[in-house]
């Protein structure tokens, strides 16, 4: 059965790993501004925003009363987990605080061996990258470094950790290679497994180097160059180019924009300290904020729009006033959010992950008991799942139902689907699974 997708945190010490796992998850995660303060992986779940199914307007009786107004099955939507918020919908992901990477991490440094070693299962990683250069390589305070080049030497510590684990062995997986008759794939599957690579990373690892030597006659250079396609096909990196609320963090941010221009896609600007500060003041009763969102709203606010009792808000001292007018002006009124939302979402896509809905009634969207009155007017969309593109119709299914025997399956508009069609966003995503024989 394949694995739930898990999102690994990775960057030098305080880069704000800790403080953007805290900003995508409700846990508090030991945070510090000295390094090392996270010493054993740190495993939570994070939220990650999508467009829910209950805000399709396509779907059989969800044409929206009157313009303007949510349409129908937004309205009776109830998440299992996470929560529905106007059609945006949280969907719990596993995320993974590694602790701080320092250069010469594969060698030791820093317990970089036993660091990496967390990175194993991953399946995609957002490096926490400090754009306010305000802390050196190892973490520590000083003003003015490039974080440029973190974004280059994590990679290569990344690339080296793998490849000393591949050469401590070549000869030997060398000659049995040859002894065993092996293609390349399956040799480099076996060697790969303990990072849990499937034959499908292998293949397109190879396809990516596009070799025709056979395996026995690689040199070490082109080893090591498909180590370094084996690392980009097993861990698509997103750079979260973090906190940009720094006065110095614009000029080290345009320096990366040019240096990744190829691959700009891969890069989100954020503020996970302030995605904290504002969750936490909303909770605390004194703003109003939709976690992720681009508005707050302070009591002033409410009772200068209008809302006589301020919406219940509290009042702000002089220094929590200033502190959020400036979190205004410097992240949510220049980046339109403070940006982690978006490197979770980008990860995702990065691994291409496709949420379907499983529904027990496929005409009513329902998943409580079938065949009651009430049905009708009962919670819809339930349960929600992470699969990865290219999933099977029957790989959902035994990731939901286990090894019970199916049926068959149904989509909307009670459609039966085949158990080898593949689920993709907008299609075969909200599926009804009927248990037994057909
Ligand atoms: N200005 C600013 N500071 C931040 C931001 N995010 C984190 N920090 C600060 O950076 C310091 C380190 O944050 P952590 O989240 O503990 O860093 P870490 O990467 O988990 O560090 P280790 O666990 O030591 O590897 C703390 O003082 C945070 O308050 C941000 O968006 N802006
Ligand atoms: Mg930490």
């Amino acid at each position: 059965m394949p694995r739930d997708p898990l999102i690994a945190l990775v960057g030098k010490p305080s880069s704000g790993k800790s403080t953007t796992l805290n900003s995508l998850t409700d846990t508090t995660a030991k945070v510090g501004n000295f390094p090392f303060t996270t010493i054993d992986p740190n495993r939570a779940i994070g939220y990650l925003h999508i467009p829910c199914a209950c805000s399709r307007p396509a779907l059989p009786s969800n044409q929206p009363p009157a313009p303007g107004e949510p349409p129908p099955l937004q309205k009776r939507c109830r998440p299992n987990h996470g929560a529905c918020m106007s059609g945006t919908r949280s969907v719990p992901i596993e995320l993974l605080d590694v602790a701080g990477l320092v250069p010469g991490a594969h060698q030791g440094k820093g317990l970089g061996n036993k660091f990496l070693d967390d990175l194993r299962h991953a399946d995609a990683l957002i490096h926490v990258v400090d754009v306010s250069g305000t802390t050196d390589a190892e973490g520590k305070a000083t003003r003015g470094y490039d974080p440029s080049v973190d974004i280059v030497w994590l990679r290569s510590e990344i690339v080296s950790w793998v490849l000393r684990n591949l050469m401590t062995k070549w000869g030997g997986v060398k000659r049995r290679h040859i002894a065993v008759k092996a293609s390349a794939v399956e040799t480099l599957q076996g060697q790969f497994s303990g990072y849990g690579a499937t034959k499908a990373i292998v293949i397109r690892t190879l396809d990516r180097v596009n070799t025709k030597l056979p395996l026995q006659e690689w040199d070490d250079a082109m080893v090591e160059r498909v180590v370094n396609a084996f690392v980009d096909t097993k861990f698509p990196t997103v750079l979260a180019l973090n906190k940009i609320d720094h006065p110095d963090a614009d000029k080290n941010v345009a320096k990366i924009a040019r240096m990744e221009k190829a691959a700009a896609d891969r890069l989100v600007l954020c503020s996970a300290i302030s995605e904290v500060f504002l969750r936490r003041l909303a909770k605390q009763g004194y703003i109003r904020y939709q976690p992720g969102g681009e508005f707050v709203e302070t009591r002033e606010d409410l009772v200068a729009a209008g809302e006589r009792d301020g919406g219940g808000l509290k009042e702000l001292d002089d220094k929590l006033r200033t502190r959020i007018e400036n979190l205004r002006d410097l992240v949510l009124f220049r980046f339109g959010s403070t940006g982690v939302n978006q490197v979770l979402s980008r990860a995702a896509e990065m691994l291409g992950l496709v949420p379907v809905f499983p529904v027990r009634n496929i005409a009513t969207f329902g998943s409580g008991e079938a065949g009651t009155g009430a049905e009708s007017r009962a919670a819809v969309f339930r349960d929600c799942v992470l699969v990865r593109k290219g999933s099977t119709v029957g790989d959902v299914y035994r990731k939901v139902m286990g090894d019970a025997p199916l049926a068959f399956v149904e989509t909307v508009g009670g459609v039966r689907v085949g158990e080898e069609d593949e689920v993709g966003v907008g299609r075969n995503d909200i599926l009804s699974f009927k248990v037994g024989r057909a």
